[in-house]
């Protein structure tokens, strides 16, 4: 039943006439595009040492300067698509990038959605549609499709922080391209400081705000603290999480990845079902030894790794005596939009 006949089945002369004509039969090919039960994902299980990738992007700081690269960023590819594709599963591309003290990256816009989550380092900014926002371990930045970004760092240490952007999606889409510009000015007033306060949105009298994305920095002391009290009023097996939203609409931050931060508790084991969209785990704080099907990694701080879709994933606080903060990107809102989310548990 599940053999639907090879290519070399039909008659060589027959095969070329459809091909000089354009044309395909597609039975050779249905279980391809098409597997039974569950797809057959190309993402593979993948992890990314913080402590491997530092010391190469240092050396890329020697290498290559700012102004040749204008984003000195290692990517994080999964081999399961090719390392060349520079993706981490169908829609997610990860990178860490570096900017050194005194340096500057130049202000562009561009189609893909960007996050950054900051992992070492202080003193650097990223300037989004002209609001200035500080760089910190912990810190989420939005860069959503079309503003304007730029980066500098008036601090005296490296900085580090991973980028995630929907690059793998939009490019496929056809839709990927950017656009140079000129340095921002910088203007008043902080989504951050606007949206500081859960439930209280600021209300301006005599006119609204008509910002799509009216917050760009979620600081991560934010989001610690949140977490922590969450953790308190909840029983002690539940998951502790929070979804990075849009405090206007309380829509997800961006609209085609989602970005979450999770609290283990200590020596917390904690499984999350079997779910279509690929999900990245980035270590905040803390350790955990997260299982995917047959593959375990052991995270410290700054580790990074990946899982495919439709793959439940074991995540197990490494420490007894402390919580573990875990950063996740993910393609849910993707998967909802285009109706193809599932949860099999
Ligand atoms: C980008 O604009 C940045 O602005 C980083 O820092 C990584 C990867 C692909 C395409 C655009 C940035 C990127 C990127």
């Amino acid at each position: 039943m599940n053999d639907l006949g090879k290519l070399e089945d039909l008659p060589a002369d027959y095969r070329a006439e459809l091909t000089s004509h354009n044309l395909v039969p597609l039975w050779p090919s249905l279980r391809g595009v098409l597997p039974p039960g569950k797809p057959r994902p190309n993402t593979r299980a993948t992890f990314w040492a913080y402590n491997t990738i530092k010391p190469l992007l240092l050396k890329a700081g020697e290498l290559t300067p700012i102004e040749k690269a204008e984003r000195r960023v290692l990517v994080l590819a999964n081999p399961g698509h090719g390392l060349e594709k520079m993706q981490a599963s169908a829609a997610m591309y990860l990178g860490m990038q570096l900017l050194l003290p005194g340096e500057w990256a130049p202000s562009h816009r561009h189609t893909p959605n960007a996050v950054r989550m900051i992992v070492e380092g202080e003193g650097a900014y990223t300037t989004v549609d002209g609001e200035k926002c500080p760089m910190s371990r912990g810190d989420l930045i939005l860069t959503p499709t079309g503003l304007w970004h730029e980066h500098g760092h008036d601090g005296d240490q490296p900085v580090v922080w991973l980028d995630v952007l929907d690059l793998p999606l939009v490019y496929y889409m056809e839709a990927s391209y950017h656009i140079n510009g000129e340095r921002q000015t910088v203007q008043p007033g902080r989504g951050d400081r606007q949206y500081a306060r859960g439930g209280m949105l600021p209300t301006p009298v005599f006119e609204r705000s008509a910002k799509t994305y009216p917050m760009l920095r979620y600081p991560w002391a934010e989001a610690r603290a949140a977490l922590l009290t969450m953790g308190e009023d909840m029983p002690q097996q539940e998951a502790v999480q929070l979804t990075y939203v849009n405090p206007e609409t309380g829509e997800d931050a961006e609209n085609i990845l989602g970005f979450y931060a999770l609290m283990l508790r200590p020596g917390q084991s904690l499984r999350l079902p079997a779910r279509s969209p690929a999900c990245v785990f980035h270590v905040i704080e803390g350790g955990a030894d997260i299982t995917v099907e047959d593959q375990a990694f052991s995270l410290t701080e700054a580790d990074t790794c990946c899982a495919p879709g439709y793959t439940a994933v074991t995540l197990k606080n490494r420490h007894a005596d402390k919580p573990t903060f875990v950063f996740m990107a993910d393609e849910s809102p993707l998967h909802r939009k285009l109706g193809v989310y599932e949860n099999r548990g």
